[in-house]
């Protein structure tokens, strides 16, 4: 199982110690072809990073070749935004992630999409369960 997790970089980086968590229980259930995104050291500035060109076509091959995207999408990034209405075309599935408590609401374009599943949660260490039931009924 190849997942594709996506999380906000220059959307803002508050949520990455969470995307840590995720992509740790992610990681028992199959190939994370993405764990960049959880690391602490990248930036929300990309001053090292390759360029933007080769970042989104590096990413759109690694979308195409993953069997599900794992989204966390309480911090607003029009990159995850992007990567999940690419992964709804492509017919993959997708499953967004959002933080109960945050104080804003989730957009419509994630919320209303019949082909995107939606799990609102509080703590980061309570998604194991869910996510093994994502993963798991795929994989049948
Ligand atoms: C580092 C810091 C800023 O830019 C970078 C370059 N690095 C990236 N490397 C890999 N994937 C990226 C990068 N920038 C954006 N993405 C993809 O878009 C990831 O898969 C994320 O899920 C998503 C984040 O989009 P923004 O709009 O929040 O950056």
């Amino acid at each position: 199982m190849k997942i594709y997790f996506a999380g906000s970089i220059r959307g803002g980086r508050e949520d990455q110690a969470r995307y840590e968590t995720i992509v740790k229980l992610l990681g028992e259930y199959g190939e994370v072809l993405t764990e960049h995104v959880a690391e602490a050291a990248l930036s929300d500035k990309g001053e090292d990073s390759p360029n933007d060109r080769f970042i989104h076509d590096r990413d759109m091959a690694w979308l195409g070749a993953a069997d599900a995207i794992v989204a966390e999408v309480t911090t607003p990034s029009l990159g995850v935004g992007y990567e999940i209405g690419r992964a709804v075309d492509a017919g993959k599935p997708v499953l967004c992630l959002f933080r109960e408590d945050c104080g804003r609401v989730l957009s419509a374009m994630i919320a209303g999409c019949p082909q995107v599943q939606v799990l609102r949660y509080m703590d980061a260490a309570t998604l194991r369960e869910p996510l093994r039931a994502f993963l798991q009924m795929l994989a049948q």
